[in-house]
């Protein structure tokens, strides 16, 4: 297929600034993402837990759950032929201290506050995006959408 998916988080320190917000919305829009499904929700910790299961035992992971339960956070479903690769390029480097130094103009190093609350969260891989749209969108069939949405769009 065309369009390769990919899942992406606006996390709760930016839901929670207007400015961010609209500023990492402008920025998908600008770079051609198309915007397949879209939706704002409270996760409950329990959530986090399983999303973020392969950084279990790690020394942020508690903070990390916190975090992520402590507001309303915004996901999408993204397409683009080079969907994963680009929207973690436009996120920059996890770490924030980092991406201030390699990449000041992505998305993380503009916005990102510290290596936790560091605005956004992109799918790595195929896999990840498959297990993670169905996590966030459970009544979305990607098998579906391939069938009869993405022949529909231009891109
Ligand atoms: P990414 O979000 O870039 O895919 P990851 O999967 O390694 O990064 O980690 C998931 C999240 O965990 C990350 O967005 C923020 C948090 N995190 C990762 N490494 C961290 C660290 N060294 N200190 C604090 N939080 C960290
Ligand atoms: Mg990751």
């Amino acid at each position: 297929p065309a369009l390769q998916l990919t899942l992406a988080l606006i996390k709760p320190d930016a839901v929670a600034h207007p400015l961010i917000l609209e500023a990492v919305h402008q920025r998908i829009l600008r770079n051609r993402l198309l915007i397949v499904r879209r939706r704002e929700l409270l996760w409950r910790r329990a959530d986090c837990r399983r999303f973020y299961q392969e950084h279990e035992g790690r020394f942020f992971y508690q903070r990390l759950v916190e975090f992520m339960a402590s507001g309303p956070i915004r996901a999408y479903i993204l397409a683009h032929p080079d969907a994963i690769q680009l929207w973690r390029t436009l996120m920059g480097p996890t770490r924030v201290f980092r991406a201030r130094h390699v990449a000041p103009d992505s998305i993380r190093g503009s916005f990102g506050l510290t290596d936790t609350r560091n605005t956004t969260h992109g799918s790595d891989s195929v896999a990840s995006a498959s297990r993670e749209i169905a996590a966030f969108f459970p009544d979305f069939s990607e098998r579906r959408w391939y069938e009869e949405e993405e022949p529909q769009w231009r891109w």
